[in-house]
C-alpha cells in the first residue's frame, strides 16, 4: 500500500477557496484535510467537501460521454460526441446565425480557466450572451454604484473591529472559514451582532441577535440612521466624502426612528443599541448574500453602504462594508469583451429562452450549472431546455439538467481538475492540480474546447497546454510574486493587487471619488400570495437557505433522501405535529416536505434547504417566481410566499 499527500485548491462556489491536502492510497483519495499553511483554511474543511471522496466514487458520477438516441442517453466515444456537437454548431450558425447559440455558464467551479469556455463562443460567434448574476448581482451593482467597486478590506482587518455586524449572513454554514476569524476578533473584545429574520446557526457567535421582518432591512437601516442624525453622531466629515447627504438625510427623516423600527418589526431599543455600535466603531458590516436576492436587494445594500459611510466606518481600519472580494482581479482575461448579438437575463432565463425569436435559441451549451434545479421557476426553465433543439451539458455528476441534455460531456471533479482559483471571501489566490487521475473517459474542459475548435476550424482559439494558459492568466501578477511557480511553491499567495484597506487612499472609486448616497425609497416588492384554502397556514415567507450538507444542488453524504423538509414556528401551523408530511404551496406550484418545528423562528417564515432536486419534487425553485432584483439583474428568490397544508 502506498500513500501520498497532494495539495490542491477547492474550486467550489464558496467564498473560502480552501487549500486541500489529499491523502491518496493506491490511486484512491482516502482522506481530505484543510491545508494548515493556508492562512484562511487553517487546517480544516467543511462538511460537504470533507465527504466529497464518497460522492466522487458514487453512482452519480459521470464517467463517459453520453448522447441521446431514441430518447435515451447512451454512452459513446468522445469522437462521436464531439463530431455530433461540431456538426450541429456549424449547422446552426450557418442556418440561423450565431445568435441562435447560447452558452450558459454558472459557478459550479470557480476556476479561472472556465472563462476559456466563454472565449470559444465569443470567437465562434459572438453568440447570445448571459447578463445578470443570480448569486450576487444586486449587491455588486449596489456597491459599484455607491463606492465604484465591490471588494473588501483584508479579511484579517476584522481583528481591528470593535463591532462586527453579520447582516443576513450565516458563516457557520456558508462561509465557515470566517468563523475562526470572528472568534479571534471576539477574543480581542469585538462584539458580534446578527441581523437575520431566520434564527440560524451563526446566532451562537453573536452577542446580539435581531430578527427583523423579511426584506425590511431597508427600514431597519433608516431607523439606525435616524437615531444617528437625531443624536448628532453622524460623522462630520461625511459631507466631504459623500454626495447627496442632505437628500439622504431627508429620506431618513421621512419617519421617526420608532416608525421605521415598527416597519422593520424590531424594537426602538434594539435600533438604539445598534446605532450605539455604529457610533462606537470601528464597526464592520459583513453583508450576506441572501437578503440582496429580493426585489429591493440593491436598495438594501445601498442603504448599508450609506450607513457605513455616514457613521464614519467606511474608511476606518476595522470598519467597511464587505459583500464580495474581487476574485478575478489578479487574473488577466483571455480575450477582449465582446458585444453579443443578443442577451438572455439569467434570473429570467426560462422565459427569455422561450421568447427568443429571429432566431430562436436552437443550440444551448451549459457549463458548471444546474439551472433546472437552481434558477427560479424551475418548471419554465425545464420546459425551455426541453424545447431547445440541441442541448450540451458538461458536468461531473448527473443532475436535473444533464437529464434533459442531448449530449452530456464528463469533466474532472474538483479533485482531478487543474486550474487557478481566486476567492470571493478573501484575497488569496492558488492553483488546483489533480490529486488523482481522472477516469479514462473524462476530459479537462480546456481540452474539450481545443478539440472542438479544431473540428469547427476556429484557428484563433488558444491551443496552448493548460500550464501555459495559467501563465497567461497570471501574467499581470507574475512579476509581483504571484506567478505559477510561486503558487506551486507556496500554495496560496495573497493577491498583490488587493489593498489591505480598500479605501485606505482616502477615497472611493466612483468617478468623483465620493460615496454616492441613495436618496429614494425603493418601491414595495410585489409578492404574490397563494389563495387561502381550508386547513392551510397563513402566508409565510419562503427561505431557501444553504445547509452544511450541500453545495447548491450537489449533496454530500446521504443527501436529502426521499423527502425534503420545511422548518416553521409551531404557531404557524396550528395542529400539525413535527414529522407530519406537508405540502408547501406557492402561486407557481407545490412540493411535499417533512415538517420541522422550531419555536425560535418568526411566525411568518418557512425555511427549506437550498438545492433540492427538481425531478424528485424537492426544489424550492419549483415554488419561486422568476423576478429580477432592482439592480444588477439578480434573482429575487426570497420574495416568495407559501402556505403549508397537510399533504
Ligand atoms: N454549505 C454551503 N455553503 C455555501 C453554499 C451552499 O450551497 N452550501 N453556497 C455558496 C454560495 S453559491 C453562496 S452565494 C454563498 C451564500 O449562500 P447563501 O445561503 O445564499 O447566503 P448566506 O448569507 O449564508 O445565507 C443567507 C442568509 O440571509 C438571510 N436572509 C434572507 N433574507 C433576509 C433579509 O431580508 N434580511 C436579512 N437580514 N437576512 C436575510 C437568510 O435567512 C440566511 O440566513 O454561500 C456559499 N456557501
Ligand atoms: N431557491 C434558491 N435558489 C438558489 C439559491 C438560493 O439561495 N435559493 N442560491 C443561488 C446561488 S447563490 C447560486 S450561486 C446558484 C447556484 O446554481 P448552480 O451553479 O447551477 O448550482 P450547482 O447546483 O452548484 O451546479 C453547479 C454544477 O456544476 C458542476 N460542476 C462542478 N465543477 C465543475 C466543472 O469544473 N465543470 C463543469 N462543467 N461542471 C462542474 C456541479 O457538479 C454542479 O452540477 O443557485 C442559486 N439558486
Ligand atoms: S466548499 Fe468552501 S469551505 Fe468547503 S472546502 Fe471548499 S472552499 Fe472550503
Ligand atoms: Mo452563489
Amino acid at each position: 500500500m502506498s500513500s501520498e499527500t497532494h495539495r490542491t485548491t477547492c474550486s467550489r462556489d464558496c467564498p473560502d477557496a480552501c487549500g486541500i491536502l489529499a491523502t491518496v492510497t493506491d490511486g484512491v483519495v482516502t482522506d481530505l484535510k484543510g491545508d494548515p499553511d493556508h492562512p484562511v483554511t487553517r487546517g480544516f474543511l467543511c462538511y460537504r467537501t470533507s465527504r466529497f471522496p464518497e460522492l466522487q466514487r458514487s453512482g452519480q458520477r459521470l464517467t463517459r460521454p453520453l448522447v441521446r438516441r431514441k430518447g435515451v442517453l447512451e454512452p459513446t466515444t468522445w469522437d462521436d460526441a464531439l463530431s455530433l456537437v461540431a456538426d450541429k454548431l456549424r449547422e446552426v450558425r450557418a442556418q440561423s446565425g450565431p445568435a441562435a447559440i447560447f452558452h450558459y455558464r454558472s459557478g459550479g467551479s470557480l476556476g479561472i480557466l472556465k472563462h476559456l469556455t466563454d472565449l470559444f463562443f465569443d470567437q465562434f460567434g459572438p453568440c447570445t450572451g448571459k447578463v445578470g448574476d443570480i448569486c450576487s448581482g444586486a449587491g455588486e451593482a449596489a456597491q459599484i454604484a455607491d463606492l465604484g467597486v465591490s471588494d473588501s478590506n483584508d479579511i484579517f482587518d476584522l481583528l481591528n473591529s470593535r463591532h462586527i455586524v453579520l447582516w443576513g449572513k450565516n458563516p457557520m454554514v456558508s462561509n465557515v472559514h470566517l468563523v475562526p476569524i470572528l472568534r479571534d476578533a471576539a477574543a480581542r473584545g469585538a462584539k458580534v451582532v446578527l441581523v437575520d429574520p431566520v434564527r440560524q446557526k451563526s446566532a451562537g457567535l453573536a452577542q446580539t441577535v435581531l430578527q427583523p421582518a423579511p426584506g425590511r432591512d431597508f427600514e431597519l437601516v433608516m431607523a439606525v440612521a435616524r437615531v444617528l442624525f437625531d443624536t448628532e453622531r453622524v460623522d462630520p466629515r461625511a459631507r466631504h466624502f459623500c454626495n447627496r447627504l442632505p437628500e439622504f438625510e431627508a429620506l431618513v427623516r421621512r419617519c421617526s426612528a420608532a416608525e421605521w423600527a415598527a416597519h422593520a418589526e424590531v424594537t426602538l431599543a434594539e435600533v438604539e443599541a445598534l446605532a450605539d455600535r455604529f457610533a462606537d466603531g470601528p464597526t464592520a458590516i459583513l453583508v450576506g448574500w441572501g437578503m440582496q436576492r429580493r426585489q429591493r436587494g440593491g436598495a438594501i445594500v445601498r442603504a448599508l453602504d450609506a450607513l457605513s459611510a455616514i457613521s464614519g466606518n467606511l474608511f476606518r481600519p476595522g470598519g467597511g462594508v464587505s459583500f464580495y472580494f474581487q476574485r478575478r482581479k489578479a487574473f488577466r482575461p483571455f480575450g477582449p469583451p465582446v458585444s453579443h448579438p443578443r442577451v438572455v437575463r439569467e434570473p429570467l432565463l426560462g422565459q427569455d429562452l422561450l421568447a427568443a425569436r429571429d432566431p430562436a435559441i436552437r443550440f444551448l451549451w451549459i457549463t458548471a450549472g444546474n439551472p433546472v434545479a437552481m434558477l427560479p421557476d424551475s418548471a419554465t426553465v425545464a420546459k425551455a431546455i426541453e424545447r431547445t433543439e440541441f442541448v450540451v451539458v458538461t458536468d461531473c455528476f448527473a443532475t436535473d439538467t444533464t437529464e434533459r441534455a442531448h449530449v452530456v460531456l464528463p469533466v474532472p471533479t474538483l479533485l482531478e481538475d487543474s486550474d487557478l482559483i481566486g476567492a470571493y471571501g478573501h484575497h488569496w489566490i492558488s492553483e488546483s492540480r489533480p490529486v488523482v487521475a481522472m477516469p479514462a473517459d473524462v476530459r479537462h474542459e480546456v481540452l474539450i474546447f481545443q478539440d472542438l475548435a479544431r473540428r469547427v476550424g476556429l484557428d484563433v482559439y488558444p491551443q496552448d497546454p493548460i500550464d501555459q494558459q495559467k501563465r497567461t492568466a497570471l501574467a499581470g501578477v507574475a512579476g509581483q510574486g504571484a506567478g505559477l511557480e510561486s503558487l506551486r511553491r507556496q500554495g496560496a499567495v495573497r493577491s498583490p493587487l488587493a489593498d489591505v484597506h480598500l479605501f485606505g487612499r482616502g477615497h472611493v472609486y466612483t468617478p468623483d471619488g465620493r460615496v454616492q448616497l441613495l436618496d429614494t425609497m425603493p418601491p414595495e416588492p410585489e409578492v404574490p400570495v397563494p389563495a387561502a384554502q381550508p386547513g392551510a397556514s397563513a402566508p409565510l415567507w419562503l427561505f431557501s437557505n444553504s445547509t452544511e450538507k450541500s453545495q447548491a444542488s450537489v449533496w454530500s453524504g446521504k443527501g436529502l433522501g426521499a423527502t425534503t423538509w420545511v422548518v416553521v414556528h409551531p404557531d404557524a401551523v396550528p395542529g400539525l405535529a413535527a414529522g407530519t408530511r406537508v405540502r408547501v404551496l406557492s402561486t407557481l406550484g407545490s412540493i411535499d416536505a417533512e415538517l420541522r418545528l422550531d419555536p425560535e423562528q418568526r411566525r411568518d417564515v418557512a425555511i427549506v434547504p437550498k438545492g433540492g432536486h427538481y425531478d424528485r419534487g424537492q426544489s424550492a425553485n419549483a415554488l419561486i417566481p422568476a423576478r429580477a432584483t432592482d439592480l444588477g439583474l439578480g434573482a429575487a428568490y426570497l420574495d416568495c410566499k407559501v402556505r403549508i397544508v397537510r399533504a
